[in-house]
């Protein structure tokens, strides 16, 4: 809603203790959730193609093999997600190592689309535009970058079309935007929850500055 400059309300959800008036409207009791003149929509691609298909200016393709690959790219969003939360939900630096190796799979994966889907030099997933690929993917890459900020895996550095790419993200306006001014709080609460190997290391970098 922000790469299309619509105006919008938001309203942020406890997930460890779902509203009933949330319940009632999320038929997976997941966010997001949309409600647009009284109707609702969910699931994030289903609400991003219906605001793409309402809001000009268009920003999925408009080639239809290209918007289906499109599509095809933001559907490996859950495989990804779950390969590179890996390292920032692991427990133990074993685990990170572990979760490494998964996510280099994910990334060359990745990697590849964009050394072939493309054809020009980015730096979003199809060009100088953002678009619902890069809308899905932002928030990974926003979320890993905290998590590599402090691991220092390297791990992107073996994948330089994909680190272009979150790096294009994460300068993003849209995409900075896109969380809440308490996101930082939020996302060490829910690693310190989780008792990670991240949230470990936090705490010991916080003790070496005293
Ligand atoms: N396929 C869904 C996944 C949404 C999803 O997993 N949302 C998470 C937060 S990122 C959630 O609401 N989790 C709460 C739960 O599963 O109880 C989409 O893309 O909208």
């Amino acid at each position: 809603m922000r790469a299309k400059n619509v105006e919008f309300d938001v309203t942020y959800v406890n997930l460890r203790e779902k509203p009933d008036w949330f319940l009632e409207i999320s038929p997976h009791g997941k966010v997001p959730v949309l409600k647009v003149d009284g109707e609702i929509l969910f699931e994030s691609n289903a609400i991003a193609e219906f605001l793409d298909e309402m809001v000009e200016p268009k920003i999925h393709p408009a080639d239809p093999f290209k918007r289906a690959r499109n599509r095809a790219w933001t559907d490996f969003v859950p495989d990804f997600s779950s390969a590179i939360n890996g390292i920032g939900y692991s427990k133990t630096r074993e685990a990170v190592e572990e979760g490494l190796e998964k996510a280099q799979k994910a990334l060359s994966r990745l990697e590849r689309a964009l050394a072939t889907e493309r054809g020009n030099d980015g730096p979003y997933f199809n060009g100088d535009k953002l678009c619902l690929v890069d809308a899905a993917y932002g928030p990974i890459f926003q979320r890993f970058a905290r998590v590599e900020k402090v691991l220092e895996t390297g791990l992107l550095k073996e994948f330089p079309l994909v680190q272009a790419w979150s790096d294009a993200l994460l300068a993003n306006e849209t995409v900075i935007g896109a969380v809440p001014d308490n996101f930082p709080e939020e996302f060490e609460g829910n690693h310190k929850r989780r008792e990670t190997y991240y949230w470990s290391r936090v705490q010991a970098n916080k003790v070496a500055a005293e």
